[in-house]
């Protein structure tokens, strides 16, 4: 297995996008420039580990799509020195503050270099002082309106978490579309961007609406609940910002291009252009009206007929990120994704005898009413004292509980285990305890700062264990607030599906572990995820939908979603020991 400490994907696209503002901030050649930002893209979303690829016999990092060779050379030193001179070159050319302003919205590398070469603006609170005195308008490049933009973007930047959970922007886009139906003339209306593709998180809301009139839906736009301030008003587009800091995007369209517009505003910007070189050697034109042949418009009021147009199915929307998707439906078809309805039973909950807020039978209630046909009940082990976690004892008085209530409920209860991976490496529970459970679900609590070959092994160890069913939240991440512990993921998944055990997509909305390019690679490499939602009350189970999403956007099938079969098709597919 490839070990070590080697750099990850991630890391390396950082480096890269790194390089490329730094060069743009020095004014350097654009095509260099591209070449740095496609490469980062590259990196990024690929499902093999680059470390891996370059230390392997087989290929070259320059075969690639997108890794020219001054490219494949930088990423090569990269990896196998774990530095880059050419960016520490930069940096110490580049004053470290100047960084944090080529991040405000509407600045950018290009106008910051502007304003630390003219007006020697290094901090965020120099700027806000120039364009407060009206000095940064008298600059080339620079307008009235740029200093507003600048002015609001450092409010934003302070206002800090920027991007918030797709889960947290659910409720909003209800009471949105809800709010908009009202307006005078709506046709049609329909939420676009990351949102309809189901990223886990969301930047900002776009909202499109065929309406024949755009102002009495702007008017009635411009009345819901929570605004803080409307950004722009034009002809048919308008922004506003709530008092939370979320802005929200509106675009009136006419029927005939809601299709080509809904297409076109729900993006991702990777797949559109990917979709427009494609039209381009159709000798058609693409864009947010239509699909054109020359002056004809062909196609544009449904998404479907605009993917038709080109040849291509309608994309799920989760799909949209230029990764597969062209390839799948060039070659084998776009893969039939995973259903919320296809999802029988979830495997990771608590109780109140650990840190759950509801007791063992509101749990079985709540999962009846949602249709589940089998539940584990996964309380933490005896490790995590600080959510009062079972030692054997307290474990087995639960399970002669679970043995109870099985015996008149239509749901069936599994006697289940959340056992922790200890820091020394082993897991919590002995092995005779382990082996009487119906379900042990493992997972890293403790020890999550150690090194990455440590981290790994202790995983590698608790998937060949004979009594492990699956590894819980395998990368420990907290979106937004903790970065993933350092894993070899690769490895991870390679033993997991030597050793038949599963892997789970905790469907929690703050974690979503694994990511959707995680469980890309489980299903590229014949494993199974299986989706829980690690409910800690009743309402928990209803986190469900957020973890589907995440697979649909992996790809991921019925076949490769362990708990869409039955419990006892399912126990059989998993590579646990029985008892
Ligand atoms: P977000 O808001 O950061 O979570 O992500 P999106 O994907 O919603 O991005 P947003 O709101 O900036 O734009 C919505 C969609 O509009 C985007 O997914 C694709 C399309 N779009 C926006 N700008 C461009 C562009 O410059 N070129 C192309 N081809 N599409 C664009
Ligand atoms: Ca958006
Ligand atoms: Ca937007
Ligand atoms: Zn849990």
């Amino acid at each position: 297995m490839c070990g070590g400490n080697s750099v990850t994907n991630d890391q390396i696209a950082d480096v890269l996008d790194q390089v490329a503002d730094l060069l743009e901030f020095e004014g350097a050649n654009p095509f260099r420039i591209r070449a740095y930002r496609g490469g980062s893209r590259v990196v990024r979303e690929l499902s093999e580990s680059v470390a891996s690829l370059v230390a392997g016999p087989d290929r070259k990092l320059t075969d690639l799509a997108g890794i020219g060779k001054d490219l494949s050379e930088k990423i090569e030193t990269l990896v196998t020195t774990e530095g880059l001179p050419f960016l520490d070159e930069l940096l110490e050319r580049i004053p470290e503050s100047v960084l944090s302003l080529m991040r405000i919205p509407g600045l950018g590398p290009k106008k910051a270099a502007v304003l630390y070469r003219e007006l020697e603006i290094t901090t965020l609170d120099q700027l806000r002082a120039a364009c407060e005195a009206g000095k940064v308008r008298e600059l080339k490049g620079f307008a009235a309106k740029t200093e507003q933009t600048i002015l609001a973007g450092i409010d934003l930047a302070a206002s800090a978490g920027e991007r918030i959970y797709w889960a947290e922007a659910e409720p909003l886009v209800e009471a949105l579309l809800q709010h908009m139906q009202n307006a005078k003339g709506v046709r049609q209306m329909e939420i676009a961007g990351s949102f309809r593709r189901g990223r886990e998180t969301v930047g900002d809301l776009d909202l499109l609406v065929d309406a024949e009139d755009s102002a009495p839906v702007m008017d009635r736009f411009a009345a819901f609940e929570g605004i803080a301030e409307v950004i722009a008003r034009g002809e048919t587009k308008m922004s506003i910002r709530l008092e939370s800091g979320l802005s929200i995007d509106l675009r009136v369209v006419p029927t005939e291009s809601f299709g080509a517009a809904l297409q076109y505003f729900t993006g991702s910007k990777a797949h559109n252009v990917h979709l427009r070189g494609m039209a381009r050697k159709q000798q058609l034109k693409i864009n947010e009206y239509g699909v054109f042949r020359g002056e004809e418009q062909i196609a544009g009021a449904t998404e479907e007929e605009v993917y038709a147009a080109l040849d291509l199915p309608r994309f799920p929307p989760e799909l949209r990120e230029d990764r597969q998707e062209f390839a799948w439906a060039a070659d084998e078809g776009l893969p039939e994704l995973v259903t919320l309805e296809d999802i029988r039973g979830d495997l990771h909950m608590h109780t109140t005898a650990t840190d759950g807020k509801n007791s063992l039978e509101e749990m079985v209630e709540a999962a009846r009413e949602r249709g589940l046909a089998y539940i584990a009940i996964t309380d933490h082990s005896q490790r995590v004292t600080m959510a009062h976690g079972l030692d054997p004892e307290r474990l087995c008085a639960q399970w002669e509980r679970i043995d109870a209530l099985n015996a008149d409920t239509e749901v069936e209860i599994l006697k289940g285990i959340e056992c922790d991976i200890l820091e020394r490496g082993g897991l919590d529970l002995p092995d005779d305890v382990l082996a009487a459970a119906d379900y042990v679900v493992c997972s890293i609590h403790y020890g999550q700062n150690q090194p990455k070959s440590q981290i790994t092994e202790r995983l590698l160890e608790a998937i060949e264990h004979p009594y492990t069913s699956a590894i819980a939240h395998p990368t420990g991440r907290l979106i937004g607030r903790r970065k993933p512990y350092e894993v070899d993921l690769e490895a991870v998944i390679q033993k997991a599906v030597a050793e038949k055990k599963l892997l789970e997509l905790n469907a929690n909305p703050a974690r979503l572990d694994l990511d959707d390019i995680a469980c890309a690679t489980v299903r590229q490499s014949g494993g199974q995820v299986v989706i829980s939602t690690d409910a800690h009350h009743c309402g928990g189970l209803d986190c469900m939908r957020y973890g589907v999403l995440q697979a649909r956007r992996a790809g991921l099938t019925r076949a490769e979603v362990a708990n869409t079969r039955s419990w006892s098709q399912m126990k059989r597919s998993i590579g646990r020991r029985n008892s």
